[in-house]
């Protein structure tokens, strides 16, 4: 250990992500000497409880990152796009939860229990892949490593939380408006740039992210895409369906897999109860599956559903559900900066 300081940045730190980012922090003991909350000037003189604490939001220019080691950022991509380079030229560490820099080939995407290697590679940039993505690849790495994988086909249930503070708010106002028997009004989801908003209260909206020309949506093709950078292989072939369900915290995904070599199911199911950040609830004799309410708060990533196809040999099914907002942004982000701090010995 040295005595270096670590001065640390939050940056959008009012948002759902930024909240979740203090929380985690203060959960985990994180070794920071200072912490800077930072997000829009709408923002600015705010104050925000940082465990027994009370510390001021200050509004994010490329200044208030002097002195900065390590800037967490989840203030959405344009933010990220313009102050993230400000905050590498004064030195510090970018951990981006945004899509801004995900596939830039010279920014490491980074799950630890994956591929933890690449953080090396950093060129002041680390990005945090989606939150759907990262869930998943937690899952596949055993599988992966062990046998080859040639296709996933996934169909997410995503929690209203991905979206935001906001999301969360229509997903309660118009669930309320329903049980009282009034008109449902949405503000937000599907998407809140996009003209048309629909209810998510009762409801289930098969859009998350725009469109692309290809019929898939962009948050489709983030699992696509980011899902080949982390494994370092472009032949993994990946079939999304991003689905909004009226959950607040938690994703889970329904995974079908193909291997490349053959597989006995009880290893399978060994080899995920051996995975790093892996939990397996598996049994169908006790009713016990991984479910969004009892992972929410969690961070672990929850498998169970485990099964073999009943047609394709190497074909498996699980269920995989995460906290969207720990696992899938706040502390996949923090456990980068923890392994950066160790690699770097402080
Ligand atoms: P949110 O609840 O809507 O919060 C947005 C945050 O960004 C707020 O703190 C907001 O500050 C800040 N902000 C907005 N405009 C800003 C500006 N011009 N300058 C500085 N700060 C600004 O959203 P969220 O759910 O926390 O998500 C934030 C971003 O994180 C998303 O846009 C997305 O890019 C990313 N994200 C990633 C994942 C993932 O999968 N890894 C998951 C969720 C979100 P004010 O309160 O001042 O407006
Ligand atoms: N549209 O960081 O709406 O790529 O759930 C994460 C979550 C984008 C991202 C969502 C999104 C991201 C959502």
């Amino acid at each position: 250990m040295t005595n270096r300081k670590v001065n640390v940045a939050v940056v959008g730190a009012t948002g759902a992500v930024g909240q979740a980012m203090i929380q985690t922090l203060v959960r985990r003991n994180f070794p920071y000497t200072s912490l800077k909350l930072l997000a829009s000037a709408r923002s600015a003189g705010q104050q925000i409880a940082v465990g027994d604490q009370w510390l001021t939001v200050e509004e994010a220019t490329p200044e208030a990152f002097e002195g900065i080691d390590i800037a967490l950022f989840s203030a959405g991509g344009d933010v990220s796009l313009r102050l993230a380079p400000e905050a590498v030229k004064r030195g510090a560490l970018v951990i981006d939860n945004t899509s801004a820099f995900r596939m830039h080939n010279d920014v490491p995407l980074v799950v630890p229990e994956v591929n933890a290697h690449a953080i090396d590679r950093h060129q002041g940039i680390i990005a945090n892949p989606n939150c759907s993505t990262i869930q998943m690849v937690v899952a596949l790495k055993p599988l992966y490593d062990h046998y080859g994988i040639s296709r996933v086909i996934v169909s997410t249930y995503q929690a209203a939380s991905g979206a935001g503070a906001k999301a969360i708010e229509d997903l309660l106002s118009t669930s309320r408006q329903f049980l009282q028997g009034e008109n449902m009004e949405a503000h937000v989801l599907p998407v809140s740039k996009l003209p048309n908003h629909y209810p998510l209260g009762f409801n289930v909206l098969p859009q998350i992210d725009v469109f692309e020309e290809n019929g898939f949506t962009k948050e489709e093709m983030k699992m696509v895409n980011e899902t080949r950078k982390i494994f370092e292989d472009d032949s993994i072939a990946v079939t999304p369906t991003a689905v909004r369900v009226p959950v607040v915290y938690g994703h889970s995904e329904a995974v079908y897999v193909e291997t490349k070599k053959p597989f006995v199911l009880d290893d399978v199911k060994k080899l995920l109860q051996q995975a790093q950040g892996v939990i397996v609830q598996d049994d169908p004799q006790a009713q016990l599956y991984p479910q969004a309410i009892q992972a929410a708060g969690e961070l672990d990533v929850f498998v169970g559903r485990v099964r073999q196809d009943l047609d394709v040999p190497n074909g498996l099914s699980m269920w995989v559900v995460a906290d969207n907002i720990l696992k899938g942004a706040a502390w996949n982000a923090i456990q980068i900066a923890e392994i950066w701090l160790s690699k770097a010995g402080l």
